[in-house]
């Protein structure tokens, strides 16, 4: 009874196009604040598109790349929920395939923002096939959606243009605030230094890696690149490291035993909330 069998119409998939190299709906520069209040449900209604632990992939094309963004991170919720506000909608107009990867160091031992982005690009790649990584600063805000999250042919640096820094680079070698390596740049440099404990120099070890390797860095234009920074006190357990600057003078002899390669870390909880993935470790060095 019914239809004949060969007249029963098969959806087939229509096939989705590759996105094209300019998005087509961005906006440009932005109006960034951080007075109005903020609160994690607001967020969640204004970004319902995006999937559990923070996910999102284009409806209507395909990317080239599968980003993770990584975020280190310790007691700054106030400003996750404005980074998050303010970023979903941004890679979402960018037609990013993306996923948010909270680092979190657990305990009160002092702060090392390279070796949790370490910790970071190890355990998105067991989560999702990723081939470029993001590294952010919880607290820097992307002025301008023409600043592109994904991976370029050279080693990228986002923040080059922060208003704490008067819209200028600090100075020619700043790798600081965001930055984003392929997983063959990232591999090719074997990751970013685990040994800089305390605030500062782990970016100027990293662009060192960068140039020793044979790569250059690569930056967006000075109107496009830039950043607003949301004013905060500098954190307990971060005070600057003494350490820095001879540090940075031996990259070259350091890179190959510290990095990717001698990464160890105690991996605690993974939380897949709805606008992010929250990975807490403990990292301190056993001794
Ligand atoms: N971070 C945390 N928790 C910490 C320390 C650092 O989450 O306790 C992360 C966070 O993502 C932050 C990033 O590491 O954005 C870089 O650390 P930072 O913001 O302390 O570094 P920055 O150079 O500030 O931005 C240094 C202190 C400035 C004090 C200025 C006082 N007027």
């Amino acid at each position: 009874s019914g239809k004949p069998e060969l007249n029963r119409t098969h959806t087939t998939p229509k096939p989705i196009p590759p996105c094209p190299e300019v998005p087509p709906g961005l906006v440009g520069r932005l109006l960034i604040e951080f007075s109005s209040l903020m609160s994690m449900e607001r967020v969640q209604r204004e970004n319902p598109n995006v999937t559990e632990g923070g996910k999102y992939t284009p409806p209507d094309c395909r990317p080239k790349q599968k980003v993770a963004i990584i975020i280190p991170f310790r007691h700054r919720e106030h400003h996750l929920k404005y980074w998050l506000h303010y970023l979903h909608p941004i890679l979402r107009r960018q037609k990013i395939d993306y996923g948010i990867y909270i680092v979190n160091q657990l305990g009160e031992d002092t702060f090392n923002r390279a070796k949790l982005l370490n910790v970071g690009y190890t355990e998105a790649l067991k989560d999702a096939e990723y081939d470029c990584f993001i590294f952010s600063d919880v607290d820097l805000i992307p002025m301008d959606d023409r600043n592109l999250y994904h991976c370029y042919d050279q080693p990228r640096h986002f923040a080059i243009a922060m208003d704490k820094f008067g819209f200028r680079l600090p100075y020619a070698g700043y790798f600081g605030g965001v930055s984003g390596l392929s997983k063959k740049q990232f591999l090719k440099i074997n990751g970013f230094p685990n040994e800089y404990w305390g605030w500062g120099g782990e970016d100027d070890d990293i662009y060192n890696r960068i140039t020793l390797n044979g790569m250059k860095v690569s930056r967006p234009d000075v109107k496009i690149g830039r950043y607003r920074m949301i004013k905060h006190e500098r954190d307990k357990h971060n005070e600057p490291n003494p350490q820095r600057f001879n540090k940075i003078q031996n990259t070259k002899n350091t890179m190959r035993k510290d990095g990717i390669s001698s990464l160890t870390y105690r991996l605690v909880s993974i939380k897949k909330y709805p606008l992010y993935t929250n990975i807490s470790v403990e990292i301190a060095a056993a001794d």
